[in-house]
C-alpha cells in the first residue's frame, strides 16, 4: 500500500486521517480504562463491581467476564477494521469501489454472531437455574417444598419497606416486624425474599449479591441468595421510577442467626416504625430519616413521572 501526505490537491485528506485516528484512539483509551478498573487499579476500581458475597453470584461473575471477553474481541475487530478502511480510504478519496454486495461475507457475519449468542445462552443455563428457577427447598412433614420467604420487600416511591417474618417464621402474620430502608438477614443459610411494589415499576438491586430483580405492581417475585459472613451492603433501585428515584437507597445487613432472632424480638417491643436499632446502629439511619422528611409530590400531579 502507498499513501500520500496531504497536498493542495487533496485538502480533505488530513481531516479524514484525523477521524481515522479517532476511531483508533478512543477504543484504545476506553479499553485501557476498562482493563485498569477490572484489575482494581485506583481510582478506577470504583467503576468495577464490588466484591461478591452471594454463593450463587460466582457463576454470574464468570458469565459477566466471559461476555465482556467476547465483546472485547468484537470491539478490537470492528474498531480495527473501521480504522484501517477509513485510513486507506483517506489516501485514495477519489477512488470508487465497485463492490456493492458480498453474500459470503454477510453469511459469515450473521452466522458467527448467532453461534456465539447461542453458545452464551447455553452456557448461562446452570446460572439461570441456580439463581432464578430452582428456589431452595425445605422439608415439610417429609416432603420437599419451596422454601417460604423470610422477608417481604415492598418497593414504593421512594423507599423500601421490609416486613421480616417474626418468631413464627411466616409472613403476613401478626408478629411480622416492619423496618424501613434496612433489611436484616441471617448469614450461613439460604434466604428467600418476596418482592412487591406499592405503586410503579422498581428494581431491587444489591450489587454485592449480584441480584437485580424488577419489582412489578401486582406480580409478587421471589429472589434468593446465601451469604456466608456478616457484611453490610448497599441496595438501590435500578429502575427509573420518578423524581426521587436516586434517593431510593437502603442497606442490607447480614448478621449471625442468633443476632437476627434477638433483633426481631427487640424490634417487636418497639413502635411499628422503629428500626433494629440495637444491632450496631448504622450511620445511614440519620440520612434515611432525613430523606423521609423530604416533600412528597402532590397526588395526581405526579402521574407522568
Ligand atoms: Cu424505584
Amino acid at each position: 500500500m502507498s499513501w500520500r501526505y496531504p497536498t493542495r490537491n487533496n485538502p480533505g485528506e488530513a481531516m479524514q486521517r484525523l477521524w481515522s485516528l479517532v476511531f483508533l484512539v478512543v477504543p484504545i483509551a476506553c479499553s485501557a480504562i476498562y482493563l485498569l478498573a477490572a484489575l482494581g487499579v485506583p481510582p478506577l476500581q470504583k467503576f468495577w463491581l464490588p466484591p461478591n458475597y452471594n454463593a450463587g453470584g460466582d457463576s454470574i461473575d464468570r458469565l459477566f467476564v466471559l461476555t465482556h471477553l467476547v465483546a472485547a474481541v468484537v470491539l478490537v475487530l470492528t474498531m480495527g477494521a473501521l480504522f484501517w478502511f477509513s485510513w486507506q480510504g483517506s489516501a485514495r478519496a477519489q477512488a470508487t469501489s465497485t463492490t456493492a454486495h458480498h453474500t459470503m461475507l454477510e453469511i459469515v457475519w450473521t452466522i458467527v454472531p448467532a453461534c456465539v449468542l447461542i453458545a452464551l445462552a447455553v452456557y448461562q443455563f446452570p446460572s439461570w437455574n441456580e439463581n432464578k428457577l430452582l428456589r431452595p427447598q425445605i422439608l415439610d412433614k417429609g416432603r420437599a417444598i419451596a422454601q417460604p420467604p423470610l422477608v417481604k420487600v415492598v418497593a414504593k416511591r421512594f423507599g423500601w419497606e421490609f416486613y421480616h417474618a417474626g418468631p413464627d417464621g411466616l409472613l403476613e402474620t401478626r408478629d411480622d416486624v416492619f423496618v424501613e430502608n434496612l433489611l436484616v438477614l441471617p448469614v450461613g443459610e439460604d434466604v428467600v425474599l418476596q418482592l412487591e411494589s406499592r405503586d410503579v415499576l422498581h428494581s431491587f438491586f444489591v450489587p454485592g449479591l449480584r441480584v437485580k430483580q424488577d419489582v412489578v405492581p401486582g406480580l409478587p417475585q421471589f429472589l434468593w441468595f446465601r451469604v456466608e459472613k456478616p457484611v453490610e451492603l448497599e441496595m438501590v433501585c435500578a429502575e427509573l421510577c420518578g423524581w426521587g428515584h436516586y434517593t431510593m437507597q437502603g442497606r442490607v445487613r447480614f448478621v449471625p442467626r442468633a443476632e437476627y432472632e434477638a433483633g426481631i424480638l427487640v424490634q417487636r417491643a418497639l413502635p411499628r416504625s422503629g428500626h433494629l436499632a440495637h444491632i450496631n446502629p448504622p450511620v445511614t439511619h440519620v440520612a434515611l430519616r432525613e430523606r423521609r422528611r423530604w416533600p412528597q409530590p402532590t397526588r395526581g400531579v405526579s402521574g407522568n413521572e
